[in-house]
C-alpha cells in the first residue's frame, strides 16, 4: 500500500490528507481511502466530511479528451490536442490583429495551484501584454485584499491558526465557521469549551451553527456591520479603552475616525442593527475586557458594495486597542477557495502582479519585465478587466476570446440571467476543467480537459499562510492535462518558447519564489524539494532562513507596509445594502453554503453520502414572515427579483432574522429546477475590490398552489437537455 501526503482541495483551512491504497495500471481509485494528516499543522489529523469523501468524486464523469464545435447550438465534437491547440493560437493571433491584445480574457480561479497562475500570469500579462486575467476569487476574496492593502499597505492575514488556541475573545463576524471552515472552528470551539473564561461572539443575520456554539449573537439586519463596528469603537472610546501609545506610535488618521464613530452612539447603532444596546454594550465589553482578540470573517463581510469597507472597519478595531501582531490576536480573514491565497501571491487578479505587485506601479512593472527578459513597457499599466468586466466587455463586443478555467460562472456569477446572455454572445469560449457536463459547458466553443487534485503536482497556500506540495499519485484520467502545462504549451506555440521551458511543476515554482524575494510574501527559500522532505512551510520564508526562527505572526514589530510604517485607520459610514427593501421586494435574499456541499457541485454532488446530507435545495424563512404570507412548512414559494426567478420547498426557522431569507448557492441548472440563486442576486460591485454584492438583493415572495408545485415537482431536470440550449 502507498500512503500519500497531500492537501485537502476545497477549503482554504488547508487540512492535511493522507491517501492510502494501491497504485495499480488500469488507474482504478475504487481501494482508495482518506483520512486527516496528524502532522499537518494546521489540520493535525483533523478532517470534514469533504475531505474525507473526496477520492470518491475524482472518476467520475470527467471530460476525457478535447471537444470543439463552431457555434454553441451544435453538438460537441472529439478532437485531438494537437488540433485543439492549434486552433487556439490561431484565434489568440486573429484577435490579437483585430481588436488588440485586450480583446483576449482569461477567468481564473482559487482552486488552481500556485503554478498554474504563474504560469498564466506570465502568458497573459507578460507575453501577451494584457492584464485581462481575473478569476473567481473576485467573488471571494478581493474585498479582503483590498482591506489589508488600504489599512496595513499590503495584503496577508497577519494571523496564525495557534491564535484559534490562544485567543480570550473570537469575533466571528460574516462567517459560518462551523461550516464553511470546519476545522478552524473545531480548533475554536475545543479551546473555547475547555476555557470558561474565552469569550465567543458570532455576527450573523442567521443563528448558524457557529452562532449556536456562541455565548453572543448579535443577529443583525444585513448591511448593518460598518455601523455595528463604528458603534463597538465609540463605546471603547467613550470608556477610555483605546490604546493611546499603540495609536500614537504606529497609526495614522486616529482623529478623523474619532469623529466619524461619534455618529454611532448606542441607541443609533441598536435601532440600525436591529439588535438591543445591552447586546451592543456587552460586545463592547468583551473586546475591552480580553487579554487578546481574534476576529474572523468571510464572506456576510466581503461580498458586498462596501465590503472593503467592512473590512477596514474591523481592522480598525483592532488599530484602536493594539490587537494585533501578538498570540491570539489580530484581523484574520478565513480564505474561501483551496489557493486563493496562493492566488494572490502569484498576482492572480486583473490589478495584480506576482510577488504582491500591483500593475499600476511602475517598479513593480519594470521589476517583472526584467525579470520575464521582456521590452521594457510591455506589461500594461492598466488593470484588467474584473470579473464582472468580463459581463460588460461581452456585452459590447469588446472580447474576442474568453479563456474560462476551474470555475463554473454559469452557476456562480450574480444576474444569472444577463451572464448567460453575455455568456451566449462570446465569439470564441474555451472551457478547461475536469468533469462534464458542468453548467458552463453549455456556452463553451471548445473544452480542454484538465487534470485536478490526485493527478497533478503542484503547491497550495491556505489561510495561515502555510504552502503545502499536492503530488500526483496516480495517472491524468483520459487525456486530461495540467493547467499550467496547457498554458505553457500555448505559450511555446505562440513562439514564446524561450519564456516556457518548464520540463515540470517544481521548476515553475522554482522560477515562481524568485519574485517573491524580498516581498512582504517571500517565499524564496521553499521549494517542491523541502516541501517534500520538510512539509508544510509557512511564509515569509526568505531563502537565507531557518524553519524554526520565521515568525508566525506578521507586524510583530508594528512596522506596516506603508511607507511611513504605520497602519492607517479607514474612515467609513455605513451605507446599508445596495438594494434596499421596499413595498414591491419587501424581503432581503441572503445566499450561503451548507456543510456538505461545494460551490456547484461538480464533486460533491456526484459523491453518495453527501447528496443524502443535503437532498435538495430551501429556502429559510422566519415564522413570523411565513404567517404573514400565508405559507405552511409544506409550502414552496416563488422568489423574485427585478431579475429573475427561482422556486424553492420552505423550511420555517427562527434561525433567520425576521425580513431575512436565505438559499443555498449549490443548486445550478444541472441539479436542480428553477432553484438558481444568483438568478435573483444583483452585480452591484465594491467601488475599490470590484467584488459584487452576492450576499444581499431585494426579492418578494409568493406561495405557490397545489397546482402549481405538483407541476414544479414534476419537472426533472434532463442534463444533455440544459447542455445543448
Ligand atoms: N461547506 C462548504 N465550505 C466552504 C465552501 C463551500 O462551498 N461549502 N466554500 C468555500 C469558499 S470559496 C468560501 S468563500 C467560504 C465562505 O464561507 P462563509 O462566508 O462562512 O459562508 P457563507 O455561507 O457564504 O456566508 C457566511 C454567512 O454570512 C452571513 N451574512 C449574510 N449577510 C450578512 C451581513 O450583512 N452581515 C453579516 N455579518 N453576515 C451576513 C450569512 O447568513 C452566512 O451565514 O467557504 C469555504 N468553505
Ligand atoms: N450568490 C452567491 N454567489 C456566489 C457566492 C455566494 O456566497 N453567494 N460565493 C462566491 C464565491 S466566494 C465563490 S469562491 C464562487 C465559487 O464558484 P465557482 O468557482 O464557479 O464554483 P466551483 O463549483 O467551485 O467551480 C470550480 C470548478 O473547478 C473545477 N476544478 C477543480 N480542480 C480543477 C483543476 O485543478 N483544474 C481545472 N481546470 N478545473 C478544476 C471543478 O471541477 C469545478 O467545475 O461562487 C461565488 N458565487
Ligand atoms: S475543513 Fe476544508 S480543508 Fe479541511 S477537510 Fe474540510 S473542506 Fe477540506
Ligand atoms: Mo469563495
Amino acid at each position: 500500500m502507498d500512503t500519500v501526503k497531500t492537501l485537502c482541495p476545497y477549503c482554504g483551512v488547508g487540512c492535511g490528507l493522507e491517501v492510502v491504497g494501491q497504485n495499480n495500471s488500469n488507474n482504478d481509485l475504487s481501494g482508495w481511502k482518506v483520512r486527516g494528516d496528524r502532522s499537518h499543522p494546521s489540520s493535525q489529523g483533523m478532517v470534514c466530511v469533504k475531505g474525507a469523501t473526496i477520492i470518491e468524486s475524482v472518476d467520475v464523469d470527467r471530460l476525457m479528451q478535447p471537444m470543439v464545435r463552431d457555434r454553441l447550438d451544435q453538438p460537441f465534437q472529439p478532437t485531438s490536442w494537437d488540433a485543439a491547440l492549434d486552433l487556439i493560437v490561431a484565434k489568440i493571433q486573429q484577435v490579437r490583429r483585430n481588436l488588440g491584445s485586450d480583446g483576449l480574457c482569461m477567468y481564473g480561479s482559487g482552486q488552481f495551484q500556485t503554478e498554474d497562475y504563474y504560469t498564466a500570469q506570465k502568458l497573459f500579462k507578460g507575453c501577451l501584454g494584457t492584464n485581462n486575467f481575473d478569476a473567481n476569487s473576485r467573488l471571494c476574496m478581493s474585498s479582503a485584499v483590498s482591506g489589508y492593502v488600504q489599512s496595513f499597505g499590503a495584503d496577508g492575514p497577519p494571523c496564525c491558526y495557534d491564535d484559534l488556541e490562544q485567543t480570550e475573545c473570537a469575533f466571528l463576524i460574516g462567517t459560518n465557521t462551523a461550516e464553511c471552515h470546519p476545522i478552524v472552528f473545531n480548533r475554536l470551539r475545543k479551546h473555547h469549551k475547555s476555557n470558561s473564561q474565552v469569550k465567543m461572539i458570532v455576527v450573523d443575520p442567521r443563528r448558524t451553527p457557529t452562532a449556536e456554539a456562541a455565548d453572543l449573537h448579535l443577529a443583525i439586519q444585513p448591511g448593518s456591520d460598518i455601523a455595528l463596528l463604528n458603534g463597538i469603537a465609540h463605546l471603547l472610546l467613550q470608556w477610555g479603552k483605546q490604546d493611546q501609545a499603540f495609536i500614537a506610535q504606529h497609526t495614522n488618521g486616529f482623529e478623523e475616525f474619532a469623529t466619524l464613530v461619534k455618529d454611532y452612539p448606542p441607541e443609533r447603532v441598536a435601532q440600525i442593527c436591529g439588535i438591543t444596546v445591552e447586546d451592543l454594550e456587552t460586545t463592547a465589553r468583551y473586546w475591552s475586557e480580553s487579554a487578546s482578540v481574534l476576529s474572523m470573517w468571510s464572506m456576510g463581510i466581503n461580498q458586498s458594495t462596501q465590503g472593503t469597507a467592512k473590512v477596514q472597519a474591523i481592522i480598525n478595531l483592532h488599530l484602536l486597542t493594539a490587537q494585533i501582531g501578538k498570540p491570539g490576536a489580530g484581523p484574520f480573514s478565513l480564505t474561501g477557495q483551496p489557493n486563493a491565497m496562493g492566488g494572490r501571491e502569484a498576482g492572480g487578479l486583473a490589478h495584480l502582479l506576482p510577488g504582491y505587485r500591483s500593475v499600476t506601479n511602475p517598479q513593480h512593472r519594470a521589476d517583472l519585465e526584467w525579470f520575464w527578459r521582456l521590452p521594457v513597457g510591455q506589461i500594461s499599466d492598466r488593470p484588467g478587466r474584473s470579473a464582472w468586466d468580463i459581463v460588460r466587455g461581452l456585452e459590447n463586443n469588446e472580447i474576442g476570446l474568453l479563456w474560462i478555467a476551474a470555475t463554473n460562472p454559469a452557476v456562480s456569477f450574480p444576474d444569472l440571467e444577463r451572464t448567460k446572455a453575455a455568456l451566449r454572445r462570446s465569439p470564441f469560449t474555451i472551457y478547461q476543467d475536469a468533469y462534464y457536463p458542468i453548467e458552463t459547458s453549455a456556452y463553451a466553443h471548445v473544452l480542454l480537459p484538465a487534470t485536478q487534485w490526485s493527478e497533478k503536482t503542484g503547491t497550495m497556500t491556505n489561510s495561515e499562510r502555510f504552502v503545502s506540495l499536492c503530488p500526483a499519485f496516480h495517472q491524468p484520467i483520459g487525456e486530461s492535462r495540467d493547467d499550467w502545462a496547457i498554458f505553457a504549451e500555448v505559450g511555446r506555440r505562440l513562439g514564446f518558447g524561450d519564456k516556457f521551458r518548464f520540463a515540470n511543476s517544481a521548476q515553475v515554482y522554482a522560477e515562481f519564489v524568485k519574485i517573491t524575494r524580498d516581498r512582504p510574501c517571500d517565499q524564496s527559500g521553499i521549494s517542491h524539494a523541502l516541501l517534500t522532505e520538510a512539509g508544510p512551510t509557512q511564509w515569509p520564508h526568505p531563502a537565507s532562513s531557518q524553519r524554526s526562527n520565521q515568525p508566525k505572526r506578521l507586524y510583530q514589530d508594528y512596522r506596516f507596509n506603508t511607507a511611513d510604517g504605520r497602519a492607517k485607520f479607514g474612515i467609513n459610514h455605513n451605507n446599508g445594502l445596495s438594494e434596499a427593501t421596499d413595498d414591491a421586494y419587501p424581503f432581503v435574499l441572503t445566499v450561503g453554503r451548507l456543510y456538505g456541499h461545494w460551490h456547484t457541485q461538480t464533486r460533491t454532488g456526484r459523491i453518495k453520502k453527501i447528496q443524502q446530507m443535503h437532498p435538495q435545495p430551501f429556502i429559510e424563512i422566519h415564522p413570523r414572515d411565513a404567517e404573514e404570507i400565508a405559507a405552511t412548512a409544506e409550502s414552496w414559494l416563488e422568489v423574485k427579483s427585478r431579475r429573475g426567478m427561482a422556486r424553492f420547498p420552505v423550511k420555517i426557522t427562527k434561525a433567520i432574522a425576521p425580513g431575512v431569507v436565505f438559499v443555498p448557492m449549490h443548486w445550478g441548472a444541472l441539479w436542480a429546477e428553477d432553484a438558481e440563486a444568483n438568478s435573483l442576486t444583483h452585480p452591484d460591485l465594491d467601488p475599490i475590490s470590484l467584488q459584487p454584492e452576492l450576499k444581499a438583493c431585494a426579492v418578494r415572495l409568493r406561495v405557490l398552489s397545489n397546482l402549481e408545485v405538483s407541476a414544479q415537482t414534476d419537472r426533472k431536470t434532463e442534463m444533455s437537455g440544459t447542455l445543448t440550449q
